[in-house]
């Protein structure tokens, strides 16, 4: 469903004069603190993040999945969907493919039509966690790291196919996540499966092109419960460092145990020049894949505050992470979730930028905790949403997405055009 941009600029009369007043203020009291507001403007209209295409159907658990229909049936109705979310909110202009999910059958017309929706193609993401219909062998008991050689030549087989689609596409980047692991002690030999998972790393590594980045994706358990092959980001830095300097780590922030200070983890890889990226999503137990910033707001701030210390550290050697959204559905519309995660990423950044970093280091340099507090969350407790909205207003999008959404029926509309029943493929 193509959006009128009329739609938009009457969404945005409406809700003119409050946002100014909003605007306004917020903009005349970082520039007494000394903000340059355009600079920081332009920043948030820059940040772009990728919508995964696997999550734009209703998720589910084993016990059910209610879905909400008018689901995308295809790939041309994802693009149309991430399509929709760009035009509502100029900051959603990328989607992550999952192969074998969303294999582009004709990868030269998807590009193309992407292009009509001003989309281009994110990190290409493999799946050996899974075994095909037509599979022989079985990924059961494992893929890179499998005892079988033959299995391990299946799975590697399978990424450099993957590479294969996301060059057709335009895409730079492959994320590699193994579910590989196993359910009960005693059951692997640790070493040997991390040798030969790194052995077969090593042979996806030299199908890369030159410009292309390896993100590898890490994760404590599920859907194995004793023990998982690469199961934090010291073993994916250790695979990413003895890989090449095309490998990089990818943070998944629902990949962590309780509690773990995952700011930390990323102020790590970034120092360490591996950091390759991110899936965004929010949990309060597992790997809930909830909508970002609905649980634990703060530590999404934290993240990025480390973040923007980083890639504004002239010295950083970090290339620009990629920005990527992994959620799942269960109870909320698909895309009004998504819009709402895309929102959540932006406040996050965005209270970032605010941190006056010269007076933080100075407090930090003198061990004053108290002041440190008082700087960080100065800036996280600023009602940043003003800034968003007017990056947007200024970018052609909606002042108030979920609004505009909901104010133009767009789920009544595309249950009219495909059906209660449509399924989309993905998680
Ligand atoms: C694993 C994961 C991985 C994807 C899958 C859809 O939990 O986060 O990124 O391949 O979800
Ligand atoms: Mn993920």
């Amino acid at each position: 469903m193509k959006l009128d941009k009329q739609l938009i600029q009457d969404h945005n009369k409406k809700l003119h004069d409050k946002h100014q007043s909003g605007f306004s203020f917020i903009a005349d009291r970082l520039t007494t603190e000394g903000h340059d507001v355009e600079r920081i403007l332009a920043k948030i209209a820059a940040l772009q993040i990728a919508i995964p295409s696997w999550a734009l159907g209703t998720g589910g658990t084993r016990f059910s999945r209610f879905s909400g229909g008018g689901e995308p049936g295809s790939l041309e109705e994802k693009i149309a969907d991430v399509g929709l979310l760009h035009a509502i909110n100029r900051s959603s202009g990328a989607i992550s493919l999952h192969i074998p999910w969303d294999i582009p059958k004709d990868a030269k017309a998807i590009k193309s039509l992407a292009k009509e929706y001003d989309l281009v193609f994110d990190a290409v993401n493999s799946n050996t966690f899974q075994d095909q219909a037509d599979q022989e062998l079985s990924y059961k008991y494992g893929s890179l790291s499998h005892s079988d050689k033959a299995v391990r030549k299946l799975a590697i087989e399978h990424n450099v196919d993957v590479i294969k689609h996301g060059e057709l596409l335009g895409s730079k980047a492959l994320t590699v996540w193994l579910a590989d692991g196993t359910c009960f002690p005693g059951q692997q030999n640790f070493r040997k499966a991390f040798q030969r998972t790194l052995e077969s790393l090593k042979e996806i590594y030299t199908a890369l092109p030159d410009d292309w980045q390896m993100f590898i994706e890490y994760k404590p358990y599920e859907p194995y419960f004793y023990s998982t092959v690469i199961q934090d980001w010291g073993t994916s830095h250790l695979l990413a460092s003895k890989l090449g300097k095309k490998a990089y780590c990818l943070v998944d922030l629902g990949h962590h145990l309780p509690n773990t200070n995952i700011e930390q983890i990323v102020a790590t890889l970034m120092m360490e020049g591996k950091l390759g990226g991110f899936h965004f999503n929010d949990s309060k137990y597992g790997d809930d894949d909830l909508t970002v910033g609905s649980i634990k707001p703060y530590q999404l701030f934290l993240i990025f505050n480390e973040l923007v210390y980083g890639m504004e550290d002239p010295a950083s050697i970090n290339p620009p992470p990629a920005w990527m959204i992994d959620a799942s559905h269960n109870v909320k519309d698909p895309l009004e979730d998504l819009l709402q995660s895309v929102e959540a990423i932006k406040l996050a950044y965005t209270q970032a930028l605010l941190v006056n970093k010269e007076e933080l280091e100075a407090a930090r340099e003198n061990n004053d905790a108290t002041q440190a507090q008082e700087i960080l969350q100065h800036a996280y407790r600023t009602d940043v949403r003003p800034l968003i909205a007017e990056a947007r207003r200024r970018a052609g999008a909606a002042l108030h997405p979920i609004t505009l959404f909901r104010n133009l029926n767009v789920r009544k509309q595309l249950i009219q055009e495909r059906g209660l029943k449509t399924v989309s493929t993905g998680l």
